[in-house]
Parts: C-alpha cells; sequence; structure tokens
C-alpha cells in the first residue's frame, strides 16, 4: 500500500528539488521506527531512478585542501560541463575537533550557493557504521535528485575510507606536496586503493615540490599491484586555487569510466557493492533484533550476576544466552 506522504515527497524528489532531497536524507538517517519503514518504501521507489552517476571517493591527510578541492572541481564541473554535483562527507572525527565543519560551510561556499549544487554537511556523532549507512543510502537519493556528479569526502580516520571506498565507482587520493622522498605517513593500503593519485597545492612557491612529489608517486606505484583490473594508479598535479590540471583531471575519470563500462567492471564493482551492503545490513537487522528481544534481556540480566561472581565463565555465560534464544519454542 501506497504512503500519501511518500508519494508526494518522491515526486518532488526525481523533480530535483533539494530541499526534498534534504528532508529525504534526514529521513533515511532517522533511527525511528515509523521513519524506517517510510524510508524503505522511498528508497525503494528510488531504485529505478538511480544510479546514473559517476561516485568519487576522496579522501586525504587533514589540511591536504579537500574541500577547497571539492569546491574548485564541483564548481568547474557545473561550469564547463553542466554537471550536478553532489557532496556528501563522512567525517568521524568531526565531534572530536567541531572544526571541520565550521571550515568547510567557508570553503565550499561557492558550491553550496550554486543551484546545480548539493553539499550536506558532515553528519556528527553516531558509529562509523551507523554514518556510513546513511551515506550510502544518501548516494540514491542524490541520483535520483538528477546529481550526476556525487563527490563523497573522508578523512584519513580509520575505517572511514575503507567504508567510501565500498561506495564509489572511483577513489582519488589527495597528497600534500612535500620533500618527494618520504610518504608521509600514507598508509600502503590506502594508496593501492587509490584509482587516481592527485597532488594538491600545485601553485606559486609550492609548484616544483608538486612536481617533485608527483613524478615520487608516479614511481612509487609501479610498484603496485593495482586493486582494479584495466587501470593503472595514475598521478596528476592540480591546484584548487588557479583551477590548474582540473580539466585533465576530470578527462583521466571520462577515460576511467568509459575503459571501466566497456569491459563490464563498473557493473560487476557495483553489483559486488551492493551484495557486501545487504550483508551489512542483514547483519545489523539480526543484531539489532536479537538485541532488543526481551527474551534475550531477561536471560541476560539473570547471568549478570554469576558472572559478576566469577561463577560463570562470561564466554559460557554469552553462549547459554545464544543457545536459550535460537533453542527457544
Ligand atoms: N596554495 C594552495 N592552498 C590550498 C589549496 N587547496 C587548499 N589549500 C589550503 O589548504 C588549507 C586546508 O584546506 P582544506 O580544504 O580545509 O583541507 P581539508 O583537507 O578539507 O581539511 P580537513 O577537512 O580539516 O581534513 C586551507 O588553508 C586552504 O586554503 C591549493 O590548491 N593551493
Ligand atoms: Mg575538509
Amino acid at each position: 500500500m501506497s504512503n500519501p506522504t511518500i508519494d508526494q515527497l518522491y515526486q518532488d524528489l526525481i523533480s530535483g528539488d533539494r530541499s526534498a532531497l534534504s528532508r529525504s536524507i534526514t529521513l533515511i538517517e532517522s533511527k525511528s521506527d515509523k521513519h524506517i519503514a517510510s524510508a524503505g518504501e522511498l528508497l525503494n521507489r528510488c531504485l529505478n531512478t538511480s544510479g546514473n552517476s559517476i561516485r568519487i571517493g576522496i579522501t586525504g591527510s587533514p589540511g591536504v585542501g579537500k574541500s577547497t578541492f571539492i569546491n574548485a572541481f564541483g564548481h568547474y564541473l557545473i561550469q564547463q560541463h553542466n554537471k550536478r554535483v553532489a557532496v556528501l562527507a563522512i567525517d568521524p572525527s568531526s565531534t572530536l575537533t567541531g572544526g571541520s565543519i565550521l571550515g568547510d560551510k567557508t570553503r565550499m561556499a561557492d558550491l553550496a550557493s550554486s543551484e546545480h549544487a548539493f553539499v550536506r554537511p558532515s553528519p556528527s556523532g553516531g558509529d562509523l557504521g551507523g554514518v556510513a549507512a546513511g551515506t550510502r543510502e544518501s548516494i540514491l537519493l542524490c541520483e535520483a535528485a538528477g546529481f550526476d556528479v556525487i563527490l563523497i569526502e573522508t578523512v584519513g580516520v580509520g575505517q572511514s575510507e575503507i567504508a567510501v571506498y565500498d561506495m564509489v565507482d572511483l577513489f582519488l587520493l589527495l597528497i600534500q606536496p612535500g620533500s618527494g622522498d618520504d610518504l608521509q605517513g600514507i598508509k600502503r593500503g590506502i594508496m593501492e586503493m587509490a584509482d587516481v593519485i592527485v597532488v594538491n597545492k600545485s601553485d606559486g612557491s609550492l609548484e616544483s615540490n608538486a612536481k617533485e612529489t608527483a613524478g615520487f608517486y608516479a614511481q612509487a606505484v609501479g610498484f603496485i599491484h593495482p586493486q582494479r583490473p584495466n587501470w593503472k594508479i595514475d598521478v596528476q598535479r592540480v591546484s584548487s586555487v588557479t583551477g590548474e590540471g582540473l580539466e585533465k583531471l576530470w578527462q583521466t575519470m571520462v577515460r576511467f569510466e568509459d575503459g571501466q563500462q566497456q569491459n563490464g567492471d563498473w557493473q560487476a564493482n557495483r553489483s559486488r557493492q551492493n551484495q557486501r551492503w545487504f550483508q551489512y545490513h542483514l547483519e545489523q537487522e539480526l543484531l539489532r533484533r536479537i538485541r532488543t528481544s526481551e527474551h534475550v534481556k531477561n536471560q541476560a540480566s539473570e547471568m549478570e550476576k554469576p558472572v559478576e561472581m566469577g561463577e560463570v565463565h562470561p564466554l559460557m555465560a554469552a553462549r547459554k544466552v545464544a543457545d536459550d534464544f535460537f533453542n527457544r519454542g
């Protein structure tokens, strides 16, 4: 049975209305049971209208210029290629530092003020899984609203890069111009995940440093076994201030998409991501239902005392509660 509120929201969403997109994202981020049902209905509707975008993940150390780059690149795509650009962010550190969100508001001001862009500030709080879950679904909603380039910013902390890698078509690592002879603490694993490595801030007095750094990375990637079949990690330089290099970068992305589409890797990658996403949600859903079961709550509270007193080993206690749950009549 269809829900009239969701019908209207869906119609507004596919007409490209950005406030409907905002409301849709808020709905799918909600934890309330009532909203979860409506969100599911909305997402199901969107399956037919989503998928037509290039999903680009952007990572790099704090201060490398991710937000400035996204602002410049997004602006360039809108101006030069008539694109509609959505920006989503995963920033698990924002609750600790409190700084990123404020900074992003000013650094992405150009983009945020364009009617062809949609910028969703970093969600704060919550576990990474939860944040990432919302982001994955937000991509679909942005696509349903007609955005054809989705940029997802994440900061180089813990699991967030892996989470983003698993929801994008192309993963971009931004690098700071440096001495050129060290890896700036960029973990090898992150380099291996990158499809394109971009040395940012290639302008003014930093330009020669940037060239040196790019040369160094171009050599280093020669020793890396690429993650994707049929694609060699590409190293480039840009300036997010002057716009130098953005055109070449976009051409590279187009070449990446064309190649992957032609040999079927593009769709294969998305299908694998959907599979893993299904597994993730399945585990979360099972865990949530088991945790909230009255039976488990009662059994667990009965075991608390003996565990505290050292009469039952915690592992045995946990197994007993689980056995009772699965074997109950
Ligand atoms: N010269 C120059 N400076 C840049 C460039 N890109 C960014 N910056 C500067 O680098 C600093 C950090 O930029 P941000 O865009 O906030 O970096 P970020 O990676 O988003 O930082 P976090 O979100 O805190 O991780 C700012 O002072 C920018 O003005 C560039 O291409 N050239
Ligand atoms: Mg930033």
